[in-house]
Formats: structure tokens, sequence, C-alpha cells
């Protein structure tokens, strides 16, 4: 019975674009509990409220299932090509240039966990996508799913790391799949392409310097790594292209995943930088660059274009630091000014700093203005 219901499930999914499915146990894991409160006790990851006691319901997913016995882990593939794009674009992550995956994985997981429940004649499950407490890529690895790159993501034999992953936590007890026994070996590609240092290279990641953390975080990006960022708008993926399976694997993701509109992941960076909040409903808010409101994009795009060094965006970047609403924004866009230190933008700099309310901005205008200022002495500090 449990076999056949197995079939049935991995039958669902696999019909519904999944990539791959395996099961394992709903074990509480101890393995993965210790590497993620070693994580967190080296503080890889500020920008997230983890604990130890969250690291305790990650990795037992009888918290999140009274009686769970099995999970039933979902890799559903969504690579497309890039998008071509002259200068002043910026860039976007695979995941997010589509419509958001949480509403098509949270169907195609649905639909499989109605398929179990119809089966069994009650309800025997409960699913989970990135926002539940879970530790979705070590369980992913013990289902035999894949294995753990030294990027950190889970890389399917087949299908590469552009996978989503999703499951389906049950009572059921369902016959379990082998884990892959698989490393990195000597490959150290990701850790040498990362701009950030952010992957360590023994398999742990400092997520407080990763782009994809920095361009989605609600607060200032901190100065030094704002010139690391280069052209990214909104997540990164530099160390999932330079990876050998994933490149070997290709674009498996179809035309579902593709670019929601021409320029989904390569905006143009003025007009982002100008993007209000009705443009943003209509653009962004189907898409997973919607997550974290206008502001944060704005943001974003005034640090690409504090990285590009065209003075022709001088007058735009003039207008967000003097009417921007939002003081990160204005700051944001003073360094960026800061940066490509053309008169113009030194001018506009100087006269802001008279009339700027926000201390913040005021603080970021100094900041940027500092390299070109005059000792007492008349000497270029
Ligand atoms: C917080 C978070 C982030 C943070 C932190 C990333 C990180 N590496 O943890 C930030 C914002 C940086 C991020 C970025 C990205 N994310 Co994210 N993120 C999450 C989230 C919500 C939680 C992850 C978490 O708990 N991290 C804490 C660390 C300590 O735990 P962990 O990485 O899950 O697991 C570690 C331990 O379990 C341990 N471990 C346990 N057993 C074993 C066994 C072995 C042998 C080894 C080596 C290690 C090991 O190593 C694991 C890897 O470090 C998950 C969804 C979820 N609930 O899991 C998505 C998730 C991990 N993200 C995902 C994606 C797609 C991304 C991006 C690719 C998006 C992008 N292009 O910008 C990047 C990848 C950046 C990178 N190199 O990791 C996917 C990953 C899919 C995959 N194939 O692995 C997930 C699973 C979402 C989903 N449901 O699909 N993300
Ligand atoms: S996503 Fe980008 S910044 Fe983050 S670890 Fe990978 S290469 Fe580094
Ligand atoms: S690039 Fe090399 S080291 Fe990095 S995850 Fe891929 S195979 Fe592993």
């Amino acid at each position: 019975m449990s076999e056949a219901i197995k079939e049935l499930a991995v039958r669902t999914a696999l019909a519904m674009g999944a990539g791959a499915v395996r099961v394992t146990s709903a074990r509480a894991d101890e393995e993965s509990r210790r590497r993620m409160q070693a994580a967190f006790a080296r503080r890889d990851f500020l920008c997230w409220s983890y604990d130890d006691e969250y690291a305790r319901r990650a990795t037992d997913p009888g918290e999140l299932c009274v009686g769970a016995r099995s999970v039933l882990c979902i890799a559903l593939p969504y690579a497309t090509p890039a998008q071509r794009a002259g200068p002043l674009h910026g860039r976007v992550s695979n995941y997010a240039w589509s419509a958001d995956y949480h509403r098509r994985l949270r169907t195609l997981l649905d639909a499989v966990a109605h398929a179990i429940d119809d089966a069994a004649g009650k309800r025997v499950t409960t699913v989970a996508c990135d926002t539940r407490p879970l530790a979705e890529r070590a369980l992913a690895a013990r289902a035999g799913l894949g294995w753990i790159g030294k990027h950190t993501n889970l890389i399917s034999p087949g299908l590469g790391s552009f996978v989503f992953l999703g499951e389906v936590v049950t009572t059921l007890e369902l016959p379990p799949d082998e884990s892959i026994v698989k490393s990195c070996g000597s490959c150290a590609r990701c850790v040498e392409a990362c701009p950030t240092r952010a992957l360590r290279g023994d398999y742990s990641i400092d997520a407080n310097r990763c782009i994809s953390d920095l361009t989605q975080r609600t607060d200032a990006i901190p100065a030094a790594m704002r010139p690391l960022i280069g052209d990214w708008v909104w997540g990164c993926d530099i160390c999932q292209l330079v990876c050998p399976p994933t490149r070997d694997a290709g674009p498996q993701g179809g035309a579902a995943w593709a670019p929601v509109d021409q320029e989904a992941g390569r905006p143009g960076l003025v007009e982002l930088l100008r993007l209000r909040s009705s443009a943003f409903k209509k653009r962004f808010r189907p898409t997973a660059m919607g997550w974290r409101g206008a502001a944060v994009l704005r943001r974003n795009a005034a640090v690409a274009l504090g990285n590009a060094l065209d003075r022709s965006t001088v007058g735009p970047l003039v207008e967000s630091l003097c009417g921007d609403p939002h003081p990160m924004v204005r700051g944001h866009a003073a360094w960026a000014l800061g940066r490509i230190g053309s008169p113009a933008a030194l001018g506009a700099l100087r006269g802001q700093s008279n009339v700027e309310r926000s201390q913040e901005v005021r603080a970021e205008i100094s900041m940027a203005l500092q390299p070109f200022e005059r000792s007492p002495s008349g000497m270029l500090d």
C-alpha cells in the first residue's frame, strides 16, 4: 500500500513539472542541527532571526506535522536562458525573473498532498516550501535528491542546482530512498568566482557577505560591500553559473519559468531608480522581486549605478538624492554620486548637505564627499 501511494505521489509531482522526487524518514537530524547551530554561533546569518531553537525545529519535521513519519522531497527545475541587455541595465537572478515560484510550487505540493490524502482516505499530510522552519537542503540531501555543494546549494544529478525545493510531510510510512554520497572534491570554482568572498570553501557561507542577502535586506547595505555588488539588483547566480554540474545540466526550466517581460531579467537602472508604488505593483509584485517593496529596488538601482560609473546618470541620481521619499534611497544615491565624483555630482552633494533633514542621509553625503574635501592645509587628504 505505502509503495503504491509513493508511486502515485511521484507520478503526480512529475506530471506537474517536478524534475525529481525522493523520500526520507521524518526523524530529527542531529547532524544538521549541529551544523546549523554552528553557523548561527559564527553569526553567519545576521539578517535572519535564526537561533538554536530555530535549528532544533527546522531539523525535526515532526514539529511541522504531529506524528510525521516520512518526507517527500521535490526538486522543481527553473533555469531558463538569460536575457541580453545593453549597458545601464541591472542583473536579476534567474529565480526572480519569472512569476513568483511560491505559487507554482505550492500548487504542485498541494496536488501531491491531496493525492496522498485521497489514497489514505484521510488527511495525512502537511506541505512546506521556503517559508516554514525546515532545513530543506539537508532533508533533500538525506532523501537522495542531490548533494550539497561548496556554494551550499543542493545539486541534483542531471538537473544541477537551479531547482526549487518543496516538501510534503506525512504521517504515512513511505519507503525511503538512498542518499547520494558525493562531494565537490578538489573543485572550488564557486569559491573563487564569488565576488564578495562569502563562500569559505568548507561548504559554509557567510550570508552577511552574499549579494543575494545584501540585495534583499531592508536596511542600508554596508558601504564596504556596495562596490562588490556590481550590477546585481536582485539575488545573485554567479556561484551556480560557474558550477560544472549546473552548467552541464543547462536550462531545464521550460517556458513556465521564462522572464515575465522583456526586461524582467535585465531592468533598466534609471527606470528602476525612479520606480514608484503603482509601477512597482504592476511590474514586480507578481515576481519574487516584489517581496521587499519598491524602495529596496530603488536602493539597489542606486548601488548598481554607483558601480556603473556613467556620468550620464548624474541627473537621475541627483533627482533621487533630492527627491526620493525614502531616506535609505537618498543615502545610497549620495554614495553613487560620490563614486562618480564629477563636478555636477559633487556640486549636488554639497548643495544637498545644507538642506537634507535626515541625519542618516547627511552622514552618507559627508562620507561621499570625504575623499574630495581639502584638509585645512589646502592639500587633498
Ligand atoms: C535564508 C535563506 C537564504 C539566505 C541564506 C542562504 C544560505 N546559504 O543559507 C540568502 C538570502 C543568502 C539566500 C540566498 C539564496 N537562496 Co535561499 N533560502 C534561505 C532559506 C529560507 C533558509 C536557509 C537556511 O536555513 N539557512 C541556514 C543554513 C545554516 O542552513 P541550510 O543552508 O539550509 O543547510 C545547511 C545545513 O543543513 C548543513 N548541512 C546539513 N547536512 C549537511 C550534509 C553535508 C554533507 C553538508 C556539506 C552540509 C550539510 O549545510 C547546509 C548548507 O550550508 C531556504 C529555505 C529553507 N527553509 O530551507 C532558502 C533556499 C535555501 N534558498 C534557495 C535559493 C534558490 C537561493 C538563491 C540561489 C537565490 C539567488 N539566486 O539569489 C541564493 C543562493 C545563495 C547561496 N550561495 O546560498 C533555495 C535553494 C535551492 C537549492 N537548490 O539548494 C531554498 C531551499 C528555497 C527553496 N525552497 O527552494 N537564501
Ligand atoms: S550568490 Fe553570489 S555573492 Fe552569494 S555566495 Fe554565490 S556568488 Fe557569492
Ligand atoms: S562549483 Fe565546484 S566546488 Fe562549487 S558547488 Fe559546484 S562542483 Fe562544488
